[in-house]
Order: C-alpha cells, then sequence, then structure tokens
C-alpha cells in the first residue's frame, strides 16, 4: 500500500490543572497557600524523517494527540509538563488546512520539523492568587486546551532523478540495474503500481535518488491507466530520464510516438517539468526491430550523444554511460554524500 495523501487531526496536551492547597507545618498556624501550578501540556511537531517513503505509517493513526500535562501538586508543586509528540513524515510532505487547502509548511531536508499545535498552558495554583488584601484565596484555574488543527499531507517525494516511459518500457528493469532496488518487473502493462525509490550509489561516493513510478499512456491527463497523479512524485527531481522501448510492438507504435505521449501528458500535468534537464534511454537494443526504430528516432530528434542512449536494461548492456550521465545531469543539485 502507498500512501501519498491523508487527513489527519493534531490535538496538543491540554494544560495540567492549578490547586488550592495549603501549607501544613509543625508549630505553624495558618501556612497560607500552597497550591501548585498545572504543568503545560505537550506540544505536536511534524518531522521529515529521510528513511520514510510514504505517509501509509498514518493511514490507521488519523487522530495524533501530545499528552496532557499534570495538575499542580500540595507543597508547591508544579505539575509534570505533558510528553511532546513527533510525528514523523516523508521528505517532500506538504502540509496543507484540511479545510481550505492552502499550503501551509513544506517539509523538505532543508526545513524538516514544524511546530503544529503548541500545548495548552497549565492552571494557576492557589498560591499565585496571594496578594496583600487575600493571604488566603480559595482559588485556582483550570489548565488550557491545546491547540488543534485538521491538516491535509500531501506527498511529493523529493528524488533526484525520476524515471518516466510508458508501461512495459523497462523503467524498473533499469531500476534494478542501476540501484540496490529490488522491485516487481513483469512483461505485462502497468506492473509498477507505486513508486518505487532507491540510491545508486557513485564511486566517488556520491549518491543519487533516482524514482521509478507506474507508466504514463495516452490520455492520462483524463485519467486513462493509472493516471498522472504519480508524475508528482517526479515533479520536483532535478533531471528526468525517459525510458523508451526500442522495439516495435504489434501496433507498430515506436519510439519517437512514444516520447511525444509522454511529453504531451507531462505538460498537460506540469510544463515547467519539460524544463527540467533530461536523458532520452532507447531500451531493449537486444530485441528486433529495435534498429530501424532507433535510426529513425536519431534523425527525427538529433540529440547530443550526451543525451541519448542505447541501452538493454534486461542484458545490462550500456548502463555505465548512462549512470555518468546521470551524474552530470544531477549536478546542480548538491548530490548527497553517503
Ligand atoms: N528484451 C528486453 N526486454 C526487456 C528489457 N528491459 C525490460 N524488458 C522486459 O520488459 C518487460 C517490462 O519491464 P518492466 O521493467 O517491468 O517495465 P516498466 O517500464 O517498469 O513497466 P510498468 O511498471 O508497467 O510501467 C519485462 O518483461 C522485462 O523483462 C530489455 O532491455 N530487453
Ligand atoms: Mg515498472
Amino acid at each position: 500500500m502507498f500512501t501519498d495523501r491523508i487527513k489527519i487531526k493534531l490535538i496538543a496536551g491540554r494544560g495540567g490543572n492549578g490547586i488550592v492547597a495549603w501549607r501544613r507545618e509543625k508549630g505553624l498556624a495558618k501556612g497560607g497557600p500552597y497550591g501548585g501550578n498545572g504543568g503545560r501540556g505537550g506540544t505536536v511537531t511534524l518531522q521529515a524523517d529521510p528513511d520514510l517513503y510514504s505517509l501509509e505509517n498514518l493511514r490507521h493513526r488519523r487522530i495524533q494527540k501530545a499528552k496532557n500535562g499534570q495538575s499542580g501538586g500540595t507543597n508547591l508543586r508544579q505539575g509534570a509538563s505533558g510528553a511532546h509528540l513527533t510525528v514523523k513524515v516523508p521528505c517532500g510532505t506538504l502540509v496543507k488546512d484540511a479545510a481550505t487547502g492552502e499550503v501551509l509548511y513544506d517539509l523538505t531536508p532543508e526545513n524538516p520539523k514544524q511546530v503544529l499545535c503548541v500545548g495548552g498552558k497549565g492552571g494557576r495554583g492557589n498560591n499565585t492568587f496571594k496578594t496583600s488584601t487575600n493571604r488566603a484565596p480559595n482559588i485556582c484555574t483550570e489548565g488550557k486546551p491545546g491547540e488543534e488543527k485538521e491538516i491535509e499531507l500531501e506527498l511529493k517525494l523529493i528524488a533526484d532523478i525520476g524515471l518516466v516511459g510508458m508501461p512495459n518500457a523497462g523503467k524498473s528493469t533499469l531500476m534494478t540495474k542501476i540501484t540496490h532496488a529490488q522491485v516487481k518487473i513483469g512483461a505485462y502493462p502497468f506492473t509498477t503500481l507505486a513508486p518505487n525509490l532507491s540510491f545508486v550509489q557513485c564511486e566517488d561516493y556520491t549518491r543519487m535518488l533516482v524514482a521509478d513510478i507506474p507508466g504514463i499512456i495516452a490520455d492520462a491527463h483524463q485519467n486513462k491507466g493509472l493516471g498522472i497523479s504519480f508524475l508528482k512524485h517526479i515533479e520536483r527531481t532535478s533531471a528526468l530520464i525517459f525510458v523508451l522501448d526500442s522495439a516495435p510492438d504489434e501496433e507498430d507504435r515506436g519510439p519517437i510516438q512514444d516520447f511525444e505521449t509522454l511529453q504531451n501528458e507531462i505538460k498537460a500535468y506540469n510544463p515547467e517539468m519539460l524544463e527540467k534537464p533530461f536523458i532520452v534511454i532507447l531500451n531493449k537494443v537486444d530485441k528486433e526491430g529495435s534498429q530501424e526504430n532507433i535510426q529513425a528516432f536519431r534523425e527525427n530528434y538529433p540529440f547530443d550523444p550526451s543525451t541519448l542512449f542505447e541501452i538493454s536494461a534486461l542484458e545490462e548492456q550500456g548502463i555505465t554511460p548512462v549512470i555518468e550521465a546521470m551524474r552530470q545531469t544531477c549536478q546542480p543539485r548538491e548530490l548527497a554524500l553517503l
């Protein structure tokens, strides 16, 4: 199960009550007010955790509550504060107001932590009401309720590179050859149903985070196939890799047509994504008929050799230059050190 959108309610802890108590000591007839203040309620914080890739862990816990503060004690004892609650979410989680949809925060590696609900203040014990005219106040106050918020979390994964292609193009096969990911591969469309994320480890000890998403088909923007909502997970990558099947299929669809379709669908989702640096991969060169398609593609799109690659993901041909090109293309963004 992959969850990338969820509504939850956050509730900070209530403050503990103040109390009425009196000082009692041997030989002290009227000890005076001695009731302590209540403790503060716990605060709710959202924190981006780089090891999480889905909001799945929140699916069965829609209400997240920090602990209440304790009541004050006798002998002026302050009540204990309620424990804070830190809710962990993946990096790239947008926090929205559930009612209006307005984006409140964007939890990224640069800005990973945000206090959402502040705990309620503790109530006052009777000691704090002591004045020169009222030396024995019989009053105290209740703790204040903690803040509450209904929010919607929307995940937009933050990877360095996104793989995009038609179903069956070989995205997941390529993913398994360049990363340690073990993902499902199948000779049928829509094998991948949710994004996969994994690292390519480079020789200079840097690494690139790659996202493999479900295949995109023509009219995906009208919700054909799995739709284009998964494109949001490659919306924030610094580069894209178009994975094209270079072998002709039964309907004689080829890489030229597939490349156009993919670009049209991406444009319908967010045209700015087409401004990212990209690499085009002509996959399945081991299959019959691919050479004619590749030649036609090269004539149609005279891309630079640093942009266009011919590979066989299945037979692991031509993979190393692709990894090098990915590194070059990613460079604008600081690559993560191991
Ligand atoms: N002959 C050949 N077959 C390949 C190659 N790469 C992938 N395949 C096969 O193509 C089929 C689809 O591969 P996947 O990696 O699942 O394709 P995908 O793009 O992830 O597909 P979706 O997840 O459905 O979008 C599988 O049967 C692979 O074994 C290749 O280079 N040569
Ligand atoms: Mg796949």
